[in-house]
């Protein structure tokens, strides 16, 4: 049985943030008393998984998340992408940031030190969880200029609820899952020590299927946010990467029409959307030095968040049974949601 309140958060851990992949029992910070209450797996992410309110969360993130949940205050011009990890944060925060700075950096000058050239778009919209509530009990981010923009892979329900109750906006990214859990893969390879070589594909498969993934079940967190969605869709906007990638320019507009910074006719006749879209593109951002040699500020190197951004890789890496597994739950969990991934 899970214990409704957690209990007091323990004072900001001084350790470095690699450490958030070691396993539980090497994290000199977590408050074990309450972890340990938490249904365990030892899933294929390096770190353990602990169920909290339905949702399987690498250990080192409940804790920044309980800490995000009783600090952050949402202001309403706030904006935050939320994303299940691998279904293209990176691509969609590099937008986003583009689109609401897209006045100062607009003339040939001010693009020459566009902040895309220098950082990587996860240091552009730091994540709640991952990143500010990480390092620090208590960010100041009301220093911020707003539009504030936040990533966060949160599940709906465990949202702070001062983003619930705020006029803040929701942008939710969702990606077919058999590509995001092929991107899962090979990002949890990387994370493993080489001599380790490539854990099994099928053991990852089944534990995602069974809901085991970071902030999974997977189906469960697109639900909540497509849910809201159609509830409140003037608050959270639902989009997804395939959508991206057929109708780039169309998918755009629309996101800046949610966010209430349409484009302008003269925007538009400067070609302001394909800018966008071309310096936000997988090849232009792949090919600059921040994110083929860099780091983030929380560690992790740059070239970590992109590999080959493409739809249906996943038939390079499972065979048709495979992908009918992942189907049949996406058939059975989407059931009368009148979503189709
Ligand atoms: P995160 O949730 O941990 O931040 P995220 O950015 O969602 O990771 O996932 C990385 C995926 O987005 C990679 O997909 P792949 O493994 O299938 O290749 C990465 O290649 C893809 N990606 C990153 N940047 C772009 C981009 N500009 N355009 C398209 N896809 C991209």
């Amino acid at each position: 049985m899970q214990p409704s309140q957690p209990p007091p958060l323990p004072p900001p851990s001084p350790s470095p943030l690699y450490l958030k992949y070691l396993r539980e029992e090497d994290m000199p910070q977590a408050f074990p008393d309450f972890l340990s209450s938490l249904p365990l797996e030892e899933g294929w992410f390096p770190t353990s998984l602990r169920s909290y309110q339905g949702f399987w969360l690498p250990s080192w993130i409940l804790k920044p998340i309980l800490t995000c949940q009783n600090h952050f205050q949402a202001d309403p011009s706030d904006v935050l992408l939320v994303t299940s990890p691998k279904s293209g944060t990176t691509w969609l925060a590099a937008i986003l940031f583009a689109l609401v700075n897209r006045a100062k950096y607009s003339d040939s000058c001010s693009q020459r030190s566009h902040p895309l050239l220098t950082q990587n778009p996860h240091d552009l919209v730091p994540s709640l969880e991952f990143n500010l509530y990480l390092k620090e009990e208590n960010p100041n981010l009301a220093a911020l200029a707003p539009p504030r923009l936040f990533g966060t892979h949160m599940p709906y329900s465990l949202l702070p609820q001062s983003v619930r109750d705020s006029n803040c906006k929701l942008v939710y990214l969702c990606r077919n899952p058999k590509d995001n859990f092929v991107s899962l893969w090979h990002f949890v390879n990387k994370l493993r020590p080489e001599e380790k070589g490539q854990i099994p594909i099928q053991e990852c498969l089944d534990k995602f299927c069974r809901g085991l993934s970071p902030c999974g079940p997977y189906w469960d967190h697109v639900l909540g946010y497509h849910k809201a969605s159609l509830e409140m869709p003037e608050k959270v906007l639902f989009m997804t990467y395939e959508q991206m990638k057929v109708d780039p320019h169309v998918q755009v507009r629309r996101l800046a029409d949610f966010l209430g910074c349409p484009f302008g006719e003269e925007e538009l006749r400067d070609g302001m959307v394909e800018g966008i879209l071309r310096m936000c593109s997988f090849e232009n951002l792949t090919a600059l030095e921040v994110n083929k040699s860099g780091k983030l500020s929380t560690g992790e190197d740059s070239n970590w968040y992109f590999r080959r951004g493409e739809v249906g890789d996943w038939a390079n890496y499972m065979s048709a049974e495979m992908g009918e597994r992942i189907d049949g739950v996406t058939e059975e969990k989407l059931h009368g949601s009148g979503l189709k991934l």
